[in-house]
């Protein structure tokens, strides 16, 4: 093991992959390496990329990736795929977006499919970016799907989070919808060789002024937590805020590129100058607590509640002789007597 956490400390690229590989499956091999690496990490600058399908999220991480490394800064990339465990054709669709990177040992590619909860995708996810941090990867980029609350959850793992949009198909309503906009750091509106993408970036900039600015520099409350996360302080009116900018590219012909680059590097300045990397840390730190505990919990009731005990529970739910709430009282309560 000490082997493996050495070779991985100096950048060995077999080592990353076989650590990510155990990572992925929730190999338990996984955990003790992954605290020997923990006091190594925190030091790789995260980037989030999220979108709707298709929008040209590989493309702009490939464009990406080739920047930092003309920068001669080491690039991993994740790429989180939730949809289906059955994701050969996404990848090997990103591989061929990615080819201009293949032989550059200072990239390191990964796609991340989910296999049982989406939670566990977050959990995995997190684990495979200290994995490159720990490795000596400077910049990490995380693909996400932009679809949902999962994707979000990922997507918080970021220092600086990317939305990808591109010109028609009302994406900027999806975006509402799916909650993606508030967490945007910088926007993107991706394919400005089509037509609307002027008019796409005005809706996204008027959608910037409705909404709360103030708000923005700053993670909002996480939903659906066992405790609550609580909400940072808005900051005073007088204190600077970070605004998202809404900036156009053409991934495929690389335009916009560096100015996309450089609203990341300004992001990651106001960040670190305005003192927000602690406090943000501390809160990314709480969001995955709870959500590792959540987990843990659950899987500690399953392992002392047997199967024919929750049918029985379910069974009187159905026949009006528990009410649902009663129900989950009894299974804890169960779950305290096997556990003393
Ligand atoms: N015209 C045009 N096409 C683009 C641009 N960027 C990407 N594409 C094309 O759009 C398609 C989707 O690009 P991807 O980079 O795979 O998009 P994605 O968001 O990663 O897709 P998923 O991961 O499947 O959600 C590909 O055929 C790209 O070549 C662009 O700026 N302009
Ligand atoms: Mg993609």
């Amino acid at each position: 093991m000490d082997d493996l956490v050495n070779a991985l400390l100096n950048g060995s690229r077999r080592a990353v992959a076989r650590l990510l590989t155990w990572v992925s499956d929730e190999s338990p091999q996984a955990s003790p390496i992954l605290t020997a690496l923990f006091p190594h990490t925190g030091k790789a600058w995260v980037i989030g990329i999220t979108g709707a399908p298709g929008t040209g999220k590989s493309s702009l991480v490939n464009c990406l990736a080739k920047a930092y490394r003309a920068q001669n800064l080491l690039v991993g990339i994740i790429a989180v795929d939730p949809t289906s465990p059955f994701t050969g054709g996404a990848i090997l669709g990103d591989r061929i977006r990615m080819r201009d990177l293949s032989g550059d040992s200072g990239v390191f590619i990964r796609s991340m499919a989910t296999r049982g909860s989406l939670g566990g995708l977050a959990r995995t996810t997190r684990d495979a970016i200290r994995v490159l941090d720990a490795a000596g990867f400077d910049i990490i980029l995380v693909e996400t799907v932009g679809a949902g609350q999962s994707e979000v959850d990922i997507v918080r793992t970021a220092h600086t989070t990317l939305v990808i949009e591109a010109p028609g198909l009302g994406d900027e309503v999806q975006a509402i919808k799916a909650g993606i906009l508030e967490i945007a750091d910088v926007l993107v509106v991706n394919k400005a060789d089509r037509p609307g993408a002027h008019k796409t970036v005005s809706a996204l900039r008027m959608m910037l002024d409705i909404g709360h600015p103030a708000s923005r520099t700053q993670m909002t409350a996480h939903h659906g937590q066992l405790l609550e996360v609580k909400t940072p302080e808005t900051p005073h009116s007088d204190e600077p805020i970070w605004i998202p900018p809404v900036l156009e590219t053409i991934a495929t012909d690389e335009k916009g590129v560096a100015e996309l680059v450089s609203a990341i590097q300004k992001h990651r300045e106001f960040i670190q100058s305005q003192g927000l990397s602690a406090p943000l840390e501390r809160q990314r730190i709480e969001i995955e607590l709870h959500e590792r505990l959540r987990e843990a919990l659950i899987q500690q009731l399953l392992e002392s509640t047997s199967p024919e005990y929750v049918m029985d529970v379910i069974n009187q739910v159905q026949n009006r002789q528990l009410d649902p709430q009663s129900a989950v009282t009894k299974i804890l309560a169960n779950h305290k007597q096997m556990v003393s």
